[in-house]
């Protein structure tokens, strides 16, 4: 499978269509509805009220299913996942994280973000695979993401809007910067840098999921990620042992220097 890496290091991401067929997504939506709709599971921090008003409240998104899931562990470390990263890589993929989120109709996006903020990844960044089950569009609130700002270090969270968005931080865009949607088939896969601005609007359909399967890695050069995301496995399955990473340390924020915008690290992340 031929996968733009040109595109990749430029832009700081790549859609590789079909990845998976029909059939399988059809399976994976299957799954995760019926867990979804069955229980509770660690990771859901806000709990499951299927009366709220709040969709996000009655289909909240799973976090590490792949820790007492096989179907997920599957995915995460597929063959054909652990493919496109040794291209895009280079090296051996770590995978640490696998999430499902439902979105349903009406349901609040991400507000813009970068992984890396989260992961804290030494040496490095993280990278993601987010695959699309169902076809996603700018109605039902599909990724979007500013290409190219990959390329800037952790910038320091601002307050988000959480009337659009279930997340309560964000960062700051330069006066340029304008954040693209990424139209997606179900099936199709989009990788993504650690540090690549991303996120979400609202699902503005009247009656459509905008499901997908996202799973969070990181390289084989890396020494250390943050506690979250461990125990770190390699695509084999087996683990591999990592150090903490600790909080803190510089974030950039944008300053004005002769009438263009660039970022200084003169912000501390708390
Ligand atoms: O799927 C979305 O709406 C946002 C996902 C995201 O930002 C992430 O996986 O980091």
């Amino acid at each position: 499978m031929q996968v733009d890496i040109q595109s990749f290091k430029e832009r700081g991401c790549v859609t590789v269509s079909g990845l998976f067929t029909n059939d399988e997504v059809a399976r994976y939506r299957q799954h995760f509805m019926d867990m979804r709709r069955s229980g509770t599971y660690p990771g859901d921090f806000g709990g499951v009220d299927m009366q709220s008003n709040d969709p996000l409240k009655r289909y909240p998104r799973l976090i590490h299913m792949h820790r007492w899931d096989q179907v997920s562990l599957d995915w995460m470390i597929d063959p054909r996942l652990g493919a496109v990263f040794r291209q895009l890589l280079g090296k051996e993929p770590l995978a640490v994280q696998t999430m499902l989120y439902f979105k349903p109709a009406g349901a609040r996006g991400q507000a813009l973000h970068q992984d890396q903020y989260y992961l804290r990844v030494q040496p490095g960044t993280c990278i993601a695979a987010w695959m699309a089950l169902d076809d996603c569009h700018e109605e039902n609130g599909c990724l979007q993401v500013v290409p190219g700002s990959h390329d800037l270090p952790v910038l320091c969270p601002v307050d988000a809007d959480t009337s659009e968005s279930f997340t309560d931080v964000t960062v700051p865009l330069s006066a340029n910067m304008q954040p693209e949607p990424v139209i997606m088939k179900a099936g199709d896969v989009f990788f993504f840098n650690g540090q690549l601005i991303h996120g979400s609007f609202p699902n503005r359909s009247p009656s459509r999921f905008r499901r997908a399967l996202i799973g969070h890695y990181i390289d084989a050069d890396a020494e250390q990620v943050a506690k979250y995301y461990h125990p770190v496995l390699r695509f084999d399955g087996t683990t591999v042992d990592l150090d903490v990473a600790k909080g803190g340390g510089q974030c950039g924020v944008w300053v004005d220097e002769d009438g263009t915008e660039v970022v200084e690290m003169s912000g501390q992340l708390a």
